[in-house]
């Protein structure tokens, strides 16, 4: 039998491990939702214009402040991206890699980021931002608050795709204990409000083959920098 069969035994058995139903949302916190598979219907749309943007911002790997260049390789679109080099993290309108504005953020991302803020009671959602992270095996993002956008409330929408990760979901002190929930292909988180300072991260990326997406794990996150 396949794990996710309609079988409530079986897929209690898998529950940490699968993807859990398409369309099913779990809320993680007070004003924070996982939203699964929210994205699949859309990577028609989306996966071309993915593709269109990294031609014309290829991903990199940045350099923190304190001198490690981070596992993860990065790129952005929109009005907004985000840089960390040695002299810190911040926004900026262009790419310091071509000295050109950032690419425009796709219509097709715009829309997918506002629908799930709906789904998870944020209206009119208005991102600038949209950062993309790239993990392959080993890659991790270690646990921090996202501090550097204007507004610590506005929500932040973050899609997950290709391989799963285990994503760290914890309080408003490093220190403080976090929950592990597995994140999928096509899967959407959405946070703002009272969860938005809280701490996460995204432990390190087992290594294996997505059939859509290859060795990687991709993830778009969109905010209100400015
Ligand atoms: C934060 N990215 O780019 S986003 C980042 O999967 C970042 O690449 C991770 O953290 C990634 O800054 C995680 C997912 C996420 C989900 C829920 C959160 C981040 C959250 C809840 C509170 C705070
Ligand atoms: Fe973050």
């Amino acid at each position: 039998m396949m794990p996710n069969d309609h079988n409530p035994i079986i897929l209690d058995l898998f529950a940490d491990v699968m993807p859990t139903t398409p369309g099913e949302v779990k809320q993680i916190g007070e004003q924070a939702f996982v939203l699964r598979g929210f994205a699949l219907p859309w990577l028609d749309r989306l996966l071309p214009a993915l593709e269109t943007v990294l031609h014309a911002a290829p991903f990199r790997h940045m350099v923190t402040p304190g001198g490690f260049t981070m596992s993860v390789a990065l790129s952005s679109c929109g009005a907004l991206g985000w840089t960390t080099d040695r002299s810190g993290y911040r926004y900026t309108a262009h790419d310091p890699q071509t000295g050109l504005p950032w690419p425009a953020m796709p219509a097709v991302f715009r829309e997918l980021a506002q629908a799930a803020a709906r789904q998870a009671h944020f209206e009119n959602f208005e991102p600038d931002a949209c950062l993309i992270n790239r993990y392959v095996a080993g890659a991790r993002m270690s646990l921090h608050q996202d501090k550097n956008e204007r507004s610590l409330i506005a929500p932040i929408v973050s899609m997950s795709l290709g391989l799963p990760a285990m994503f760290q979901f914890g309080g408003f002190e490093r220190s403080d204990k976090s929950q592990r929930i597995p994140l999928f292909h096509g899967d959407i988180v959405v946070w703002g409000g009272v969860d938005r300072m809280r701490y996460h991260g995204v432990l390190p990326l087992k290594p294996g083959q997505h059939p859509r997406l290859g060795a990687q794990r991709i993830n778009l996150t969109f905010r209100c920098a400015g």
